[in-house]
């Protein structure tokens, strides 16, 4: 049927390329995956909180209450399941992948949000490029060094400014605040961005992490107000 066919296979003929050429399957995969949205829309200023969120200027820390201490040098990351390359980063292979700064706001599920969080780090659509999930992945679900999990939906993962973070503000990231690595995933709300990243697992269905199977929404946008599950 006409209507099936893709546009940039369209577009590819055009160009006399094959439409399964490398190029076209890589940009399918990432048109597929959100890679040209900025996860990040623009809003005039007054529409910058969520509903039912209130602004502080503090950072507050939240977690189980297990505080697991790993040094950079003991820091590891094994990422498994449905990628090209599975592979385990320590902290050197990580450093490696290409740095990126982010800004972004901060919304925590308990109504605080905090505006202008300077981020540095390897954002996840570089970290992508260097596993290459295969075809079948649509989830994934995060493990931290204190036992906590969330799951995340790929495209969600991999939206423009989600940023597996090392430093804040030009500093090493803290112990309390899930150093020496975190994910930070800014249009979720924040217990989506595990604290003390250990290992990532992709997946080819969403399955409930810790606060999802206690009550949580599965995707959690603050902008919908999706913070706890329908049942
Ligand atoms: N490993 C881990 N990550 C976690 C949590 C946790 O308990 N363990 N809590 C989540 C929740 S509910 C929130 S609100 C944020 C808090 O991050 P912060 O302490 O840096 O503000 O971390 C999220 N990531
Ligand atoms: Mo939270």
């Amino acid at each position: 049927m006409a209507d099936d066919i893709h546009p940039e296979d369209q577009q590819a003929a055009q160009n006399g390329q094959s439409a399964d050429s490398k190029l076209t399957l890589t940009k399918r995969k990432w048109a597929e995956a959100g890679k040209f949205l900025t996860g990040r829309i623009t809003r005039p200023e007054t529409d910058r909180l969520p509903p039912g969120q209130h602004l502080v200027k503090n950072w507050p820390v939240l977690d189980l209450g297990q505080q697991p201490r790993v040094s950079p040098a003991q820091w590891k990351l094994d990422v498994r399941g449905l990628v090209n390359h599975p592979m385990t980063f320590d902290w050197a292979a990580l450093q490696a992948l290409p740095q990126s700064e982010i800004r972004s706001d901060i919304h925590c599920v308990t109504t605080w949000s905090r505006y202008d969080n300077n981020w540095k780090g390897v954002s996840t659509r570089d970290f992508l490029d260097a596993v290459d999930p295969k075809p079948e992945a649509v989830a994934v679900m995060l493990t931290s060094y204190d036992g906590y999990t969330t799951n995340l939906l790929l495209p969600d993962f991999a939206v423009a400014d989600a940023i597996i973070v090392t430093a804040w503000e030009g500093k090493p990231l803290t112990e309390e605040h899930g150093g020496p690595v975190r994910l930070v995933v800014p249009h979720l709300y924040f217990w989506k961005s595990a604290k003390w990243l250990h290992r990532i697992d992709f997946l080819d269905r969403d399955q409930a992490g810790f606060w999802e199977k206690n009550g949580y929404h599965m995707r959690g946008d603050p902008w919908a107000e999706e913070r706890y599950s329908d049942d």
